[in-house]
């Protein structure tokens, strides 16, 4: 006879899984029992969040939902701010925890948090397991919710006995395939006719441009109706092959060079936006109409409220748009003329030789030993703003970055997800010395599981994002500055390889050996950042002006 671990296990294989990261604890020794027995590969992490993040990451490049399993309340609890990367960043999910017995109490309250009730504002569902009988139901059921639009996080809490409870044999439920909805005709023909009746269009590509699923629908459109482009930063490389229409990526809000393109617009068509990326452009009563499309309806917010939306499966529906409009356009590349000013001005100085190296040097410099399908995986910290900016994209999700939760830790455990779904591609994590710290004993993992991946740690002695705002806003330098290991002998620790880069033009060939090397290489380099202030401000202020009225 089964056990109620056996059902699960056997219903997680009915959903393809093929790994689980996670610690367990004393509450999953019946799962990991029927683990060991099955073909899942246990993935073991050095803390919870390093497992979260990493099956948060493994549903933003598959589609399908990760797993994570932890033990109960003080692991389940180290999940929470991987819930909320996934819930943010809508990432499908499963999370799986353990829980002492419901049927009797021999532990009193003993490690016990209603750990069901914590997750709920942090998950699509959240749900304890209360007989074994509905086990598969409820898993199949998880799933749905976790990879159905808006995909998000799941929590499953089996509770102890019931996961050692003898059982009944239980079908599982099998999987059908379900198409999303294609957008209705008449929304259909109203944002058709606005976009024909558009003197400035341009297109902008937000987060959910980047679901596996979209991206070929968005090349086709941009093609055929040759409008030019600008990203968000989640919405980069969605426009396979990159293209001579993309006009920039808005790593701000306002008053970048990009922003001379937005402000011009009197139509944007913002395909795949989610508001909960910092916004790329700011919506007022007199800026451009904004069409909305996604599989999602728009959010109002106070920044963004489209006057049309066209919502449904995005691929399909933009293939009935440019149906509609191709070659009817006789405005669409009105602010192509933008386009080399812009581009030119971003890459501004990105060769220059100084030292420490500038943050345009060094994302340069990176993008050189990155093959077009490579991946970068960012932490966060000042350097993401440089790289949104300037590191262009040519293939969808091959820069992960976080601009949702926008939480420091999270770009080792996606880079290393990254590695082991692609080993046949260069991937990169980048890190500031502040994010790395918070989950670099995952490089144990890493090393462990034979990981081919370089981490860039950009080295400013310095929580430098926040240092940066503090100087803007004119406040004294204070209380954000720390000291660092040694990071190469750090690596080495860890049996991995470790360079520091001591000369500026020293990064391209450190970074080239340590690709070539293979395993984990961790390559550490100083950062100037000096160039947030003259560059992020004081020339952008100098130089882009909004206007005062938007062109008629
Ligand atoms: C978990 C978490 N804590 C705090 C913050 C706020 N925060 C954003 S960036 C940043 C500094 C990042 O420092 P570092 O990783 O060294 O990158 P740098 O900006 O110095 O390049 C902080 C503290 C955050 N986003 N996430
Ligand atoms: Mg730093």
């Amino acid at each position: 006879m089964p056990k109620g671990s056996d059902l699960l296990v056997a219903a997680l294989v009915n959903e393809g899984v093929e790994r689980i990261f996670g610690v367990p604890g004393e509450e999953n020794l019946d799962v990991l029992e029927s683990l060991r027995n099955s073909k899942i590969e246990l993935v073991l992490t050095r803390h919870e969040q390093g497992a979260a993040f990493m099956a948060a990451t493994y549903g933003r490049l598959t589609g399908k939902p990760g797993v994570c399993m932890t033990t109960l309340g003080p692991g389940a609890l180290n999940l929470t701010t991987g819930a909320a990367y996934a819930l943010l960043g809508a990432m499908p999910m499963i999370m799986i925890t353990g829980q002492k017995g419901i049927m009797n109490s021999r532990q009193a309250g003993f490690q016990i948090v209603d750990i069901v009730s914590a997750f709920k504002p942090l998950t699509k569902m959240s749900r304890q397991i209360v007989s074994t009988a509905t086990i598969p139901t409820l898993v199949r059921d998880a799933f749905r919710i976790a990879a159905e639009e808006r995909p998000g996080p799941v929590l499953l809490e089996l509770p102890e006995d019931v996961a050692g409870e003898q059982a009944e044999p239980v079908a599982m439920v099998p999987q059908h395939p379900i198409e999303i909805p294609v957008a209705h005709r008449a929304s259909l023909d109203r944002a058709a006719e606005m976009i024909l009746a558009a003197k400035r269009p341009l297109i902008m590509l937000g987060a959910a441009a980047s679901r596996p699923r979209s991206t070929a629908g968005i090349g086709g459109f941009v093609g055929r109706t040759r409008i030019p482009f600008f990203n968000t930063q989640m919405g980069k490389g969605t426009v396979p092959g990159g293209s001579n229409l993309y006009m920039g990526t808005a790593a701000l809000s306002e008053r970048d060079y990009v922003h001379e393109a937005v402000d011009r617009a009197d139509l944007i068509i913002a395909i795949g936006h989610d508001t909960v990326e910092k916004p790329p452009f700011i919506m007022g009563p007199k800026g451009p109409q904004v069409i909305h499309v996604s599989y999602m309806p728009a959010n109002v917010e106070q920044v963004y409220f489209p006057q049309c939306e066209v919502v449904g499966d995005v691929g399909p529906s933009l293939d009935l748009l440019a149906d509609r409009v191709e070659g009817r356009l006789h405005n669409a590349g009105a602010l192509l003329s933008l386009r080399d000013g812009i581009l030119s001005r971003i890459g501004d100085r990105n060769k220059e030789d100084r030292w420490p190296a500038t943050p345009q040097r060094i994302v340069h410099d990176v993008r050189q030993v990155i093959p077009e399908d490579g991946i970068i995986a960012l932490d966060n910290g000042m350097y993401k703003i440089w790289f949104a900016r300037n590191y262009r994209t040519y293939v969808a999700n091959t820069v992960l970055l976080d601009n949702a939760l926008a939480t420091m830790g999270a770009g080792l455990p996606s880079a290393m997800m990254a590695s082991i779904l692609y080993p046949e591609r260069r991937v990169m994590a980048v890190c500031g010395d502040g994010g790395f710290m918070m989950n670099s004993q995952e490089m144990e993992t890493a090393v462990r599981l034979k990981l081919n991946l370089v981490i860039l740690i950009l080295e400013d002695s310095a929580y430098g994002m926040i240092r940066w705002k503090q100087a803007v806003d004119n406040f004294a330098d204070f209380g954000l500055t720390f000291g660092n290991p040694d990071f190469v002998k750090y690596a080495e620790s860890y049996g991995a390889k470790g360079s520091r880069v001591t000369r500026c033009g020293d990064l391209i060939p450190t970074l080239e050996a340590a690709f070539k090397g293979g395993g984990v290489h961790l390559v550490v380099a100083p950062i100037d950042y000096s160039e947030n202030k003259k560059v992020l401000v004081d020339e952008l202020r100098a130089k882009v002006k909004p206007l005062e009225e938007p062109p008629k």
